[in-house]
C-alpha cells in the first residue's frame, strides 16, 4: 500500500517533466514548403532543448538537412557540412541539446528560395523544488548493531538485558 502511495507519488513528480518537452511542426499547418516565412515561423517560439521539430512534406519534393553554420549561409551544404540529415516526409528532428541549430531544404533551389531556418535551443530551465513529504522517513535502522535482525529493536535489546541480569541473580 506504502509502495503504491509513493510509486503514485513519483509519476506525479516525473510528469510535468515529460509534457515540458514540446513538439512543434515546422510552417505550422503549411508544413515544409516552398512560400512560407521559416524565419518569421522560428520566431514565434521559443525552443527548448528536449523539443522536437517535425517536417511534414511530400517526400522527394523537399527534404531536410541539419547543417551547419557556413552551409547555411551559403545554401550550399558540402558532405561535411551536414550534421544530419532526413527525407522521409514527416521527419521528427529531436533537439536535444542547448545550442543553435541550422535546418535547410537541400533539394536545387530550395534553400535560396527560403527554406531555411535556425533556431535557438535554451537549456531547460532546473526542475521544480520537491513538494513536501507526504509520508515521514523511516528512521534508519542503527548504525553498529550486529543483532538488530535477531531481535525486535529497542525491546529485545532490554529484554536480553534482563534476561542476563535475572540468569546472574540465578547463578549467584
Ligand atoms: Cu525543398
Amino acid at each position: 500500500m506504502a509502495a503504491t502511495a509513493i510509486l503514485l507519488l513519483l509519476f506525479a513528480a516525473a510528469a510535468p517533466r515529460l509534457s515540458g518537452a514540446t513538439e512543434y511542426t515546422v510552417g505550422d499547418s503549411d508544413g515544409w514548403t516552398i512560400g512560407p516565412s521559416y524565419l518569421a515561423w522560428s520566431q514565434k517560439y521559443n525552443f527548448t532543448a528536449g523539443d522536437t521539430l517535425v517536417f511534414n512534406y511530400v517526400p522527394r519534393q523537399h527534404d531536410v538537412r541539419e547543417v551547419t553554420q557556413d552551409a547555411y549561409r551559403t545554401c550550399e551544404p558540402a558532405a561535411n557540412q551536414t550534421v544530419r540529415a532526413w527525407a522521409s516526409g514527416r521527419d521528427l528532428v529531436d533537439l536535444a541539446a542547448p545550442g543553435d541549430y541550422y535546418f535547410v531544404c537541400n533539394v536545387t533551389g530550395h534553400c535560396l528560395g527560403g527554406m531555411k531556418f535556425s533556431v535557438a535551443v535554451a537549456a531547460p530551465s532546473p526542475p521544480p523544488p520537491p513538494p513536501p513529504r507526504a509520508f515521514p522517513t523511516p528512521a534508519p535502522p542503527p548504525p553498529s548493531s550486529s543483532s538488530a535482525g535477531a531481535w525486535p529493536d529497542v525491546g529485545g535489546v532490554s529484554g536480553l538485558a534482563i534476561g542476563m541480569w535475572i540468569a546472574s541473580l540465578l547463578s549467584s
